[in-house]
């Protein structure tokens, strides 16, 4: 009830009549359910209520901290909501919803909540750490799958294939997102996803993965040769994990994302590669792949001990090919602790 207790606060400060919640990650941010077909969280200055589909009544009731309710139709719904003329909503509702709150239940007045659920969220409880954790060891468990199984002539769908189900058999849900496989001149790509491409004899591999456990996300990359890495492959990965070091060390409370990137981004600018590192640094782990903070040039957020931020630059070359090397990690009270453990040294 404190997560609920920080929105109430937020709508009475900004005179609202209540707030409604209905992302499915912060459903289960503030709910601990997760109906599949939704649900709709209305917190008003003094209650809370989760209101599910009929269907998903009985289910919710099991696993929701708050209330819950049962609709059958939406216009059930809607009639609900025309007690308010002012609601706090998630940024990312959809623009056809809004419409039908404006027409089919009167409100009038709109408020974004995001940046109050954002606080939250930025900043994992020792629980949320801890299941994050377990996310990053099944990560370190498909990783060492796919570095046994790669070899030359194997499709890179193949590898994603053996990865999945190391994931699954170690509890996790499914993969956090497409696994990417990307070898040879695909490996310049960022988000070259597993394709029927064979891996060949010299080329690098971009393996960038990780498991959904328990509604919480993890992200690692590695990259590796096939065989004997030539003068260039060595140069390039060398630099990547220079960086990538670097970052680890350096992350610390009281520094900014903005920062941590520029320390990153100066050691791949020293080596004449700045031009070829065309994504940010990283970017925060927790029920969703990719939040708050963002490890980049944009976000001035003030690290803090409990956010889990992910550190992978990379170098890409057209046609020749790219190098990642990513980590998830917590920052601590006194710098950042590596939640992904696999080696980093070129393979
Ligand atoms: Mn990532």
């Amino acid at each position: 009830m404190q997560r609920i207790g920080k929105i109430q606060e937020f709508i009475s400060e900004k005179e609202l009549d209540a707030a409604l919640i209905m992302g499915k990650e912060n459903l289960f941010y503030f709910t601990g359910s997760s109906p599949v077909l939704g649900g709709y969280l209305l917190i008003t200055p003094d209650d809370a209520v989760f209101i599910v589909p009929e269907l998903e009544y009985e289910e919710a009731k099991e696993s929701s901290s708050i209330p819950v309710e049962k609709f059958k139709t939406f216009e059930e719904l809607f009639e609900r909501f025309r007690l308010y003329q002012s609601l706090g909503l998630e940024g990312k509702t959809s623009f056809g919803f809004v419409n039908n709150l404006k027409e089919k239940a009167g409100i009038r007045e709109f408020e974004s909540i995001d940046d109050v659920i954002k606080e939250l969220r930025i900043i994992k409880t020792s629980d949320e750490i801890e299941l994050i954790g377990e996310a990053c060891k099944i990560a370190d468990a498909a990783m060492m799958a796919a570095l046994e199984e790669i070899r030359e002539g194997k499709r890179e769908r193949e590898i994603a294939a053996k990865m999945e189900y190391v994931m699954k058999v170690h509890g996790a849900d499914k993969t956090a997102f497409d696994t990417i496989i990307a070898s040879g001149w695909r490996s310049a790509l960022p988000h070259g996803v597993a394709s029927d491409k064979r891996i060949e004899r010299g080329e690098l591999v971009v393996i960038d993965e990780g498991a959904l456990y328990r509604h919480y996300n993890s992200d690692i990359t590695r990259t590796i040769v096939v065989g004997h890495p030539n003068a260039k492959q060595k140069e390039i990965y060398e630099i990547v994990l220079e960086a990538q070091k670097k970052g680890v060390e350096t992350a610390r409370p009281g520094m900014t994302a903005k920062e941590l990137d520029t320390v990153v981004r100066d050691v791949i600018k020293e080596y004449g590669y700045g031009e070829r590192f065309i994504h940010s640094t990283g970017h925060g782990v927790g029920l969703e792949i990719h939040e708050w903070p963002r490890v980049s040039q944009q976000d001035k957020t003030v690290l803090k001990p409990g956010m889990i931020i992910t550190i992978e630059p990379g170098i890409y070359i057209p046609k020749f090919g790219g190098v990642r090397i990513e980590d998830t990690v917590v920052i601590t009270k006194n710098g950042a602790k590596r939640l992904t453990r696999t080696e980093r040294e070129l393979i």
